[in-house]
């Protein structure tokens, strides 16, 4: 990979988008790599979180890459629209919980990036936006659909419809990011924070996952009742056994992720 880095470490998947100097700009290769990745991290069962963050001290991702966008026509637009969703949903859909660790620009698709990850922390650095009718274009990476999620309609509408470039105190305040820690801070909080989901029964985490995103596109009557399927299927799992057990032996559960 020539432009991300991953490291993994007990458990936890490390993906550090390293393109320091264009800002870690998204162009279609850093993409296809962070693809592949994606779908290796999904598919190792030891992996229980996966963390994403930009290289250097400046910028999470500074957005699609201009210089490769630029000169784009109508099919090459398409196709890298494809190839983005493809992987940002992946992320959202993703066994493991994604925690976006933002410390510094993310703006456009750098901003849509992390609202692919289930989580965002940010840096008391971080700026966030969606600069993109400045360039002519909406944004295209589901900034569209997951900001009206995540903020409110008339907030995100303000956000895409002024440009205005927000810093992590703002975002704190309209519910984009969960926390907002000192840089030098971040990463050691990030991981604290992946450390007390990874203690949890690690299936059930999942499983909730997939009832808030899965819920959150249907109709309430549809998602309560899709809700209720995810419970019960709980309590075909050891962990539900493990951690009702353990509750009632009063020691702490050992959970094994089935
Ligand atoms: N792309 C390419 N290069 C970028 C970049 C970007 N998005 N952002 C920054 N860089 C590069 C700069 O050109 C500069 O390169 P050199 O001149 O050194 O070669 C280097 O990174 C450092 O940037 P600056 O010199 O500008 O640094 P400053 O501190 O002065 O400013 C900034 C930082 C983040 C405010 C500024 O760089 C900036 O405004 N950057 C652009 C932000 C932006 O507009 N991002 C794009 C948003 S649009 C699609 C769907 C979605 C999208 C695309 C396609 N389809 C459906 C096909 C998504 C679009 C977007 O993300």
């Amino acid at each position: 990979m020539e432009n991300i880095i991953v490291k993994i470490e007990e458990g936890i998947a490390e993906v550090i988008i390293n393109r320091p100097k264009s800002l870690n700009a998204l162009n279609s290769e850093t993409l296809k790599e962070l693809g592949i990745a994606i779908k290796q991290i999904s598919e190792n069962r030891d992996i229980k979180v996966l963390i994403i963050t930009g290289a250097g001290n400046k910028a999470f991702v500074a957005g699609a890459d201009i210089t490769e966008m630029k000169d784009l026509n109508a099919a090459q637009g398409r196709e890298l629209a494809r190839l983005a969703q493809k992987v940002f949903s992946d992320i959202e859909n993703m066994p493991q919980v994604a925690i976006a660790a933002v410390n510094g620009y993310a703006l456009g698709g750098g901003c849509e990036l992390s609202m692919a990850c289930d989580i965002r922390v940010a840096s008391t650095k971080a700026k966030f936006g969606q600069p993109e009718v400045n360039l002519g274009i909406t944004p295209g990476f589901a900034g569209t659909q997951r900001l009206p999620r995540l903020v409110g309609k008339g907030v995100a509408k303000e956000l895409i419809f002024t440009t205005d470039m927000i810093d992590a105190k703002e975002a704190y305040r309209i519910g984009l990011v969960n926390k907002i820690y000192e840089p030098e801070e971040l990463m050691i909080k990030v991981k604290e924070m992946s450390k007390k989901i990874m203690s949890k029964g690690s299936y059930a985490v999942s499983l909730a996952k997939a009832a808030v995103n899965n819920g959150m596109n249907m109709d309430t009557e549809s998602a309560y009742n899709y809700e209720a399927d995810i419970f019960g299927l709980c309590f075909a799992t050891e962990d539900q056994k493990e951690g009702m057990k353990a509750f009632v032996e009063k020691r702490q559960a050992n959970f094994k992720g089935c």
